[in-house]
């Protein structure tokens, strides 16, 4: 029987969110985790457990159909001019969120990339950095690092880094300070853009409905709340997101009614408590487990 082979990165940020987003669209694997590959017991589903710079090629190559990575990853060996190139990505995930910046030691004499002309910047990207500078038409020298690419200033290998960033803590730490995004990235499912097999399609199809459901739900809310009456207006114009709540009666009231809604947009403390100064009480938000829009 035919089963959808997709590459998962062994360990490392991807790892976890994505067996995770997996494990929510209902697959389930067996324990005692191979190496290598896991086998989902209730879905024609099988993992390659590998490195992420690895899955393009692996996907590209038919080694597996589908794959999870970050698409500063994907646009990297797409540019390098490898097989990548013939990949597309089938759905983005939510998950890994990251930046790629240029960034130099702050008070020095690099604030913009025309400074960097002539210089050295050191990147475990050098495809999309060479790219992006030469649109620019700025010429520097790449110099590749594949880790602690933050301490090349300090040690004199480059003027400036490019190197991704989520929370900034490692440039602040390293004395950095970011004047350029380069590139903003996600993980992404990927897949062949030709050529695939339309029984393996299939499942992904199934596989990736479900992920949208558990990607839209993360963000999505359920709220609830009494409400005055005549405050109704005012407090559904307050509902982030929310497309038409359900009003329903509380037995003996007439001034108050209860209010329902999906909000697809995060709630805040703040939209609690303007909902509080319109009249609503006994305020819930409740997560949402699964959803089929
Ligand atoms: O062994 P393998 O090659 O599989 O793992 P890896 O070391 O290449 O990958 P890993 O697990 O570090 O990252 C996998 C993917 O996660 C990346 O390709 C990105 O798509 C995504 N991602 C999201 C990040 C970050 N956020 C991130 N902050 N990858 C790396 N970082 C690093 C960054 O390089 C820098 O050193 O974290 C540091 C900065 O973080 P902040 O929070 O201090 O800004
Ligand atoms: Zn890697």
């Amino acid at each position: 029987m035919t089963r959808l082979r997709i590459a998962v990165q062994s360990k490392g940020r991807l790892s976890e969110g994505g067996m995770d987003l997996l494990k929510r669209c209902g697959l389930r694997f067996a324990y005692g985790r191979d190496k290598l590959h896991q086998s989902a017991e209730n879905m024609p589903v099988d993992l390659m457990l590998v490195r992420d710079d690895d899955i393009p090629n692996f996907v590209a190559s038919g080694a597996c159909d589908y794959g999870i990575v970050g698409e500063n990853v994907l646009k990297e060996e797409q540019l390098a001019g490898r097989r990548a190139k013939e990949l597309e990505v089938a759905l983005r995930l939510g998950f890994a969120t990251c930046t790629l910046k240029l960034a130099a030691p702050k008070g020095g004499e690099i604030t913009s990339i025309q400074d960097l002309a002539g210089k050295a910047i050191a990147t475990s990207y050098p495809a999309i950095t060479d790219a992006y500078l030469r649109e620019r038409g700025v010429v520097s020298e790449i110099v590749e690092m594949h880790g602690s690419v933050e301490v090349a200033p300090r040690l004199n290998i480059a003027a400036a880094i490019c190197d991704l960033v989520s929370s900034g803590a490692t440039l602040e730490a390293n004395g950095l300070g970011a004047f350029e995004t380069v590139l903003n990235s996600e993980a992404v499912m990927i897949r062949p853009a030709q050529n695939r097999d339309p029984a393996k399609d299939e499942i992904a199809s199934i596989l990736m409905r479900r992920a949208q459901g558990v990607i839209a739900s993360a963000q999505t809310k359920y709220i609830m709340m009494n409400a005055p009456v005549d405050r109704l207006e005012a407090i559904k114009a307050l509902l982030p997101g929310a497309e038409a709540p359900t009003v329903a009666q509380i037995a003996g009231r007439d001034d108050v009614v209860a209010l329902h809604a999906v909000c697809r947009e995060r709630v805040f403390w703040e939209t609690l408590e303007a909902l509080e100064a319109e009249g609503a009480r006994a305020i819930l938000v409740l997560p949402i487990e699964k959803m089929l829009a």
